[in-house]
């Protein structure tokens, strides 16, 4: 018999404060099974609305106890006992969701009424709790109005500060009994992502609307929450130590990371101090992720003064780089994805001429503005203008391509400007899978050809350099950007990221990685060391940008965001070369290796 060690969740208070929670999506179904003890509220109570979190020493009265309840993830052969969160139903618990009207602690349990889409009730874990790969079990009784309303029920869990969310489970109404109780248990695939060193996390179910008006109550009658024993963690590598003192000091080039700043709390590189020690150690370039954008940097031109710009944000992390002798990769002056646009932009109704001139007047501006700090390396001048199309073209849609009279010439307008701004720094044509050598190669190639051959200034071309795990091929990555360096070319690496699990990659689903095994992380610092190795090997030393991975640790990717409703609710991609804990991965020994001239292997 296994033995459980329960952990009691001590509230102290009750809450019935109404909570802005945010919804999710989420499609799975979670295995429910419809057990016949009826629901009934004979009582309630209510409380004050003080701290409902329990302390964290709360957290550490773990007592033992020998109950014989299954543990259904412990599925480890190890000796590890599973450790369970069992939740007080008396106290603790608060309403989540827009509108929510609190809860009623009964007899048999916390009620809520159904009353609105993502409408829930919710209780805390304490920051520092692992609920990766936890077991999420409620067992809820549905009243028959909520039962014939066909309304759905989604037990989740969301970092209180939302940085992070398992919204992959799913209780159709088929599956719920009708005044009878049902479990819902949700397993939380979230590789990392929940593992709080920054927040609390709450944990609950919300209600999802059918096809008819959502009504009756639902009433939660237990509450589990069984951690995974840590060997069992996904984060197989989680004490793997890379063995490297500073990867920027075995490069002659720079070697950079993407940082957020002004994200949530757990992504600020000004505020977060355990991304701040891997940035320093490891690092010598930062680049923005997103506060150097145009819809940033640019909001508005209302004035047609420095007025329309808004440079705090983006001053506060060139200041923090230059500080700690870091460079910044400035990122970017033209991006057309339309949420990165400007309504004014968007909206300019001007002739093509004076849409160039507002282009000058945009990147002279900028330039101008960042030269003062005496810290920016290069700009990414224009962003992906390219289309994937065979052949690929400029993107026609683009409103820089309409505005400036159907054509492409607000690209080399935006560098001549940068040059007329900025002597010395260098300026990048930007770009995605332009490392596939083919037809989009073919394109850039003959945009920077014409460029040079008619001496628009462009110094170099970023390879942004999201791939797969095994895609594409290190002959077609080495080729293109050989093509580059062979023009004169400064080549960087911009936003390097190894996906290991994405829906474009690898034929997924068929190939689906949903465990982040020790040898899948191998295999992953051989591509790491395969693509900087290439790196070195064709482009000489005077031509080297640098390698710029997109983002720090695998929490805060960009691609678990992007793609989560392809995830089939596991949104893991474990792209980059530090895991959500802060610790080393083996890639990181692999970009190592690379830059040390060792033999790039998965051992
Ligand atoms: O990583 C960035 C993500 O946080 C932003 O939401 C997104 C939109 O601004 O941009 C991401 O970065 C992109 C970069 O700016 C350009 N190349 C692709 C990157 C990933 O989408």
């Amino acid at each position: 018999m296994r033995v459980q060690k329960v952990i009691p969740i001590l509230a102290v208070s009750l809450a019935l404060t109404a909570c802005g929670g945010s919804g999710g999506g989420g499609s799975k179904t979670s295995s429910s099974k419809a057990m016949t003890s009826t629901s009934k509220a004979i009582s309630s109570s209510v409380g004050s609305d003080s701290n409902p979190i329990p302390s964290s020493s709360s957290q550490e009265s773990i007592s033992s106890s020998s109950t014989s309840s299954t543990a259904e993830t412990s599925s480890s052969s190890n000796s590890s006992s599973a450790m369970v969160i069992v939740a007080d139903m008396s106290s603790g618990w608060r309403g989540n969701g827009t509108g929510n009207t609190g809860v009623t602690y009964t007899i048999d349990g916390v009620v809520f009424d159904a009353l609105a889409d993502n409408i829930g009730a919710v209780f805390d874990v304490p920051k520092g709790t692992v609920l990766e790969k936890a077991v999420i079990e409620l067992i809820v009784n549905a009243s028959s109005d909520f039962k014939t309303s066909g309304g759905n029920l989604q037990p989740f869990a969301q970092a209180l500060d939302e940085s992070a969310a398992e919204w992959g489970c799913w209780a159709p109404n088929g599956t719920i009994g009708n005044a009878t109780d049902t479990t819902l248990t949700c397993k939380i695939l979230e590789e990392g992502r929940l593992n709080q060193s920054v927040a609390d996390t709450k944990v609950g179910v919300q209600v999802k609307p059918g096809a008819n008006p959502l009504a009756g109550t639902i009433t939660i009658k237990s509450a589990k929450i069984t951690l995974a024993p840590a060997s069992s963690s996904s984060s197989s590598y989680s004490s793997y130590n890379a063995n490297v003192a500073s990867l920027k000091d075995l490069a002659d080039f720079p070697i950079g990371v993407a940082v957020g700043n002004t994200d949530s709390p757990s992504t600020n590189i000004l505020t977060n101090t355990q991304e701040q020690a891997i940035v320093e150690k490891h690092f010598s370039q930062m680049t923005a992720g997103n506060i150097m954008k145009m819809s940033y940097m640019h909001p508005n031109n209302d004035t047609g003064t420095v007025a329309d710009y808004h440079f705090e944000d983006a001053d506060a992390f060139v200041a923090y780089a230059k500080l700690k002798n870091m460079s910044v990769h400035a990122h970017t002056l033209f991006w057309h994805a339309d949420y990165q646009v400007p309504t004014f932009m968007k909206n300019f109704a001007g002739t093509p001429e004076e849409f160039l001139a507002l282009v000058d007047t945009h990147v002279t501006t900028l330039v101008d503005h960042f030269e003062a700090s005496n810290n920016i390396a290069s700009w990414d001048v224009v962003n992906e203008a390219l289309t994937d199309d065979n052949p690929s073209n400029y993107r026609t849609n683009s409103p820089f391509y309409v505005k400036s009279g159907n054509s492409p010439v607000f690209i080399e307008r935006a560098f001549q400007a940068a040059r007329a701004a900025d002597a010395n720094v260098d300026l990048y044509y930007n770009d995605y899978n332009i490392e596939n050598n083919d037809a989009k190669t073919v394109k850039m190639m003959e945009m920077v050809t014409d460029f040079k051959n008619r001496n628009v200034p462009i110094t170099g071309v970023g390879f942004q350099m999201h791939v797969c795990l095994r895609w594409p091929s290190i002959a077609s990555i080495s080729a293109a950007m050989k093509g580059v360096a062979d023009l004169g070319l400064k080549v960087k690496i911009s936003e390097l990221d190894v996906a290991v699990n994405q829906p474009y990659c690898d034929n997924y689903p068929v190939n689906k990685i949903s465990e982040f095994t020790p040898a899948i992380a191998l295999e992953q610092k051989k591509r790491y060391c395969d693509i900087v190795a290439a790196y070195k090997a064709v482009v000489p030393p005077a031509q080297r940008g640098g390698v710029t991975v997109w983002g720090t640790t695998d929490a805060g990717t960009w691609l678990d965001g992007l793609y989560a409703s392809q995830y089939e609710g596991e949104k893991i991609s474990w792209p980059l070369l530090f895991d959500s804990r802060y610790g080393d991965k083996p890639a990181l020994r692999g970009f190592a290796d690379a830059l040390q001239d060792i033999t790039c292997t998965n051992l």
